[in-house]
């Protein structure tokens, strides 16, 4: 009906400058328009008219265009109140306000506006309050609603809209199967292993995107590097427009400028790729590290990949076997053809390059059709995001919900063929047999990801965590962050609760008893490993803090507190009392870095003392003890206990006004601290515009969520439905996302968020409870049951729920609750309500949060040092140790024993005296295993006891020379 890109040959406009475009945009190429050369610019306050029209409006006309509002220096949001209206024949305009908020400053927006229908458009108007930028793409048109299944709403190109310095995701158009092996990918850079796909800043003179070819990529992260990169190059001008792209997971497809297109279709180790030239076909191969051999006569390539980025830790070779569907001749690293169109069927293995081709044959053998391939991919996402249906979702909507599911599955990855793998994770290469998982950074993806996976598709998340598990066989530890082996990255063992929470949730099939003692390790184990175990562990499992001298230490902390809550959980469900109530209470030991001096917490150095003084503390500064944020953003990292949270700040008025300071405190940008300069991260959060709230990162997550702890659910809803409405915008351009898309976490937010269901407490199964998104929507489980969300009236508050047709008091409900099928009917409404009591929490009622603490604390000798790096070897198999209480006697509840590095005792007796004379027997044990050197391992009482003196006679040991590293008495 109307449209202008402001290009010569387009509708020019009455007033205002036409001009080159943006001088600068983190994310977008500058000099030029979004599409073409040409924008027109706005500077300062203006009422102007820009077309004359005469156009009637059908039922699905709407008004679009992009924005790009410059900041100004003392003003970065200055020119976000810009906007393009129309103006209809009876002198009206559009009366719907826009939202300021929802435009990010120095980079290009896409703005719809649904316009009514049967009236007719006299003109385009353009508003300004003031600040400069630029617009483009003005257009008037129908865009009747489609109906599509949920695998052709997914768009991959979502969130390559980005850079290092500012993420809309981070991601690039993975074309794979779910969990695949590899991943398939245009790239605009071949020489990358990082930004690999840049949606608009590597466009050409002409502002048209261009490829640089097809990658094989295995990337889990820009940040994190790719592996194994290897490139086709079809011969040619590979200019193209995102207009002839087809970003879908199980298709990449692209119709070049040229005329040339290429088709690809992934298998899980495999893809089958088709090139139709507009002349003779030519493809060329490029491997940046590694060995192409190309056997013209046969239509053959094969050779090996050694690429990999820093961080591609454990990463080794990856072989290579293609075959084309005909014969062709050598024209340098290039295949030339006698036809125009040409298939490729190729296939990667990690063994051999004999084994690639078997992948190939099994996969994709000769005489496969494309669109077979094609579908059968298809297929699969099918499968997995038709799990969720959605009633009442607008087209932006589903395609962010159902593009995050694709996310969220394509994460994390299967390093594995044919039942074996290459280990990442041992020294020297090895094959095993089994399955292998890689990909996944759990600092990210425990708090949202694995939740889904649980919810979702159990039978997968089962088959995921076995492979993991398969790591700490062959490594000894579960990757922190697998990339694939042991990358040394972010804070916390959080497959630990990750995993708990899965079998909580009644995930089975998998060998608990191994993902138990791969849980066990990281948490009373100190790793030798730096990319293995929890950091600063020799110390601060006996300070019940760590200590400063650890990088991040407080974070540490407060994570291990996390996973600690997990592991107790998952003890529990295991009949495993001792660790039950030993993780339970060291799940409290975050209250050991809260400062109440300035109610937040903070690092503590090895003597005690904090980091900071109140004086010098400053929570909006970054860095220091806060892995990737601020004091103000982890000043709630405790999820498990929000009740003891808001008990420790004095209860839950005192918690909700300090979420109100936190929401309503302005994120500069600028106070970068220890980072000692601008992180993506902080620019960012600043542009959430939601005070310290930073959705950009994880940290942030579960923040709103806590509001269900200080009795104010209806404020959770409000946030979380703002995070919701303008957070995850610009799908159609490549942008999506607020900040880094890591491994599906950012994703499944979205999904759990809009489905009115969180899982805050990672490690129990709970989910809390908030007013859906959607008018309805139906989650079909994987035992056959629906669990159907349906909302009346509308507006972000919950009035009333209805579970199965019962009246439901509760903000949260049990995964229990949702298994046999459940019906959740939700009353919505505009107003804020009190509807929805507050979910179980860790500390119950008004009781002060307080773990344990340890009797001998301060004793002289290397049984009570707080530190496994010192130990006592005995002379006999049978020694004797005792300790006497100084001061205040305390009811011991749990004692534990560290072991040293020789041989460790196996049968003993705790004894308690109150003169030194008598003795009462206290706890007797036999048959004990420490299954690791410097092992700290719990032992409960059956009764508290409170006596003077303790002793522990060893009745029996492994060897001659049994070592202790530490002896702790834990009392309340
Ligand atoms: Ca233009
Ligand atoms: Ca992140
Ligand atoms: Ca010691």
């Amino acid at each position: 009906m109307f449209f202008t890109s402001f290009e010569e040959g387009d509708p020019q406009p009455l007033a205002g400058v036409v001009g080159t475009g943006p001088r600068w945009s983190p994310t977008a190429k500058p000099g030029v328009g979004f599409t073409g050369l040409r924008a027109l610019r706005f500077d300062g306050p203006v009422r102007s008219r820009l077309f004359d029209l005469d156009t009637t409006t059908g039922e699905h006309t709407e008004l679009s265009y992009l924005v790009f509002p410059e900041s100004a220096p003392g003003d970065v949001y200055a020119a976000t109140c810009v906007v393009l209206d129309v103006e209809f024949a009876d002198g009206t305009t559009l009366t719907e306000p826009l939202d300021p908020d929802a435009l990010y400053p120095d980079q290009w927006n896409l703005v719809r506006r649904a316009l009514p229908v049967g009236r007719t458009v006299r003109a385009i108007l353009l508003r300004n309050d003031g600040g400069a930028g630029w617009v483009d793409d003005v257009r008037i048109a129908d865009r009747p609603p489609r109906q599509r299944d949920p695998v052709d709403w997914v768009r991959t190109t979502r969130g390559t809209h980005s850079s290092a310095e500012f993420s809309r995701g981070n991601t690039f158009p993975a074309t794979a199967v779910p969990h695949g092996f590899n991943f398939w990918t245009p790239v605009t850079d071949a020489s990358s292993t990082t930004w690999l796909y840049e949606y608009h800043r590597r466009n050409n003179a002409a502002n048209r995107p261009v490829l640089a070819g097809f990658a094989l990529s295995h990337q889990p992260s820009p940040w994190m590097g790719d592996r194994h990169t290897f490139h086709l190059v079809p011969a040619g001008d590979l200019a193209f427009g995102h207009e002839n792209e087809t970003d879908r997971p199980h298709h990449y497809g692209v119709r070049f400028d040229s005329g040339l297109t290429v088709d690809l279709a992934p298998t899980d180790h495999a893809a089958i790729v088709r090139f139709a030239f507009p002349g003779p076909a030519e493809v060329g191969f490029r491997c940046n590290r590694g060995r192409v051999r190309l056997d013209a006569m046969r239509g053959v390539v094969s050779g090996h990949t050694s690429v990999r980025s820093r961080l591609s830790v454990g990463a080794r070779r990856m072989y290579l076997y293609g075959t084309f569907d005909r014969e062709g001749h050598k024209h340098g690293k290039a295949l030339r053809f006698g036809t125009s169109e040409v298939r490729l069927r190729i296939a990667t293995s990690l063994i051999s390059v004999e084994q690639a081709r078997r992948n190939l044959d099994a996969e994709i053998p000769a005489g496969t059709t494309f669109e077979e391939v094609r579908e059968r991919a298809r297929t699969q996402w099918q499968d997995l995001l038709g799990r969720i249906e959605l009633d009442g979702a607008n087209e932006d909507q589903r395609t962010t919900f159902y593009s995050c599911l694709y996310r969220l599955f394509l994460y994390p990855n299967s390093g594995h063929e044919g039942g074996r793998h290459v280990s990442p994770m041992t020294r020297r290469r090895r094959v095993f047999d089994g399955p292998m998982s890689v990909n996944n950074g759990f600092w990210d993806t425990y708090r949202t990801a694995w939740p889904a996976y649980a919810l979702l598709t159990p039978h997968r998340c089962c088959e995921l965590i076995e492979g993991f598990v398969q790591q700490f066989r062959e490594g000894g530890w579960i990757a922190r962050w697998s990339s694939p082996g042991y990358a040394d990255l972010m804070t916390g063992t959080s497959s630990d609760v990750a995993f708990a929470d899965a079998y909580l949730k009644g995930v089975r099939g998998f060998d608990v008893e191994a993902a138990y003692r791969a849980a066990l390790r990281n948490a009373t184990v100190p790793s030798r490993r730096r990319g293995a175990g929890r950091k600063g562990l020799r110390e601060s499992i006996f300070l019940g803090y760590t200590p400063a001298s650890t990088h991040e230490g407080m974070s540490w902390a407060l994570e291990a507190c996390v996973n600690d809550f997990g592991i107790a959980n998952l003890a529990r469900a295991l009949g495993r009392a001792d660790d039950a109530r030993y993780f339970r209470q060291r799940a409290l030991q975050y209250t050991r870095h809260f400062d109440e001096r300035i109610g937040f917490f903070q690092g503590r150095h090895r003597d005690g003392g904090w980091r900071s003084t109140p004086e010098e503390y400053d929570p909006a500064r970054w860095g220091y003890d806060y892995t990737e944020t601020d004091g103000w953003n982890m000043a709630f990292t405790v999820p498990h206990d929000g009740n003891g949270l808001a008990n420790l700040l004095g209860g839950r008025a005192a918690l909700e006004s300090k979420l109100d300071a936190f929401f309503a405190t302005p994120e500069t940008g600028r106070n970068p601290g220890s980072y000692g300069g601008i992180i993506h991260e902080m620019t960012e959060a600043r542009d959430m515009r939601m005070g310290q709230y930073g959705h950009s990162n994880q940290p942030s997550h579960h923040i709103p969520w806590m509001y269900h702890h200080a009795g104010a659910p209806a404020k959770t809803q409000a946030v979380v439905r703002e995070v919701l409405s303008r957070c995850y915008s610009g799908s159609e351009i490549g942008q999506g996302y607020p900040g880094d898309e890591d491994n599906g976490e950012m994703s499944a937010w979205y999904v759990f968020a809009a489905l009115g269901l969180y899982p805050l407490a990672v490690g129990s199964p709970v989910y809390v409870l908030i007013a859906p998104l959607f008018p309805a929507a139906t989650i079909h489980l994987e035992n056959g049951t629906d669990v159907t969300i349906t909302t009346t009236g509308t507006g972000p508050y919950v009035r009333g729920l209805r579970l199965n047709g019962a009246p439901h008091d509760r903000a949260w409900l049990t995964h229990e609750d949702l298994l046999d099928g459940a019906r959740l009917e939700f009353e919505l409404g505009a107003e804020p309500t009190g509807w929805g009591a507050p979910p179980p929490s860790l500390t119950e009622g008004d009781a002060l949060p307080g773990p344990l603490t340890d009797l001998t604390a301060g004793a002289p000798g290397r049984l009570f040092d707080d530190t496994s790096r010192t130990q006592v070897v005995f002379r006999t198999r049978t020694p004797t140790i005792e300790y006497t209480v100084e001061g205040r006697r305390r009811p011991v509840r749990i004692y534990t024993l560290t072991s040293g590095t020789r041989d460790t005792p196996s049968a003993w007796t705790l004894e308690g005296s109150s003169d030194g004379r008598t003795w009462t027997v206290l706890d007797e044990r036999d048959d004990e295993v420490f299954l690791w050197h410097r092992q700290t391992r719990p032992f409960a009482l059956a009764r508290p006891a409170s006596f003077r003196h303790y002793r522990l006679r060893m009745r029996a040991s492994s060897g001659r020379r049994p070592s202790l590293a530490q002896w702790e008495l834990l009392a309340s």
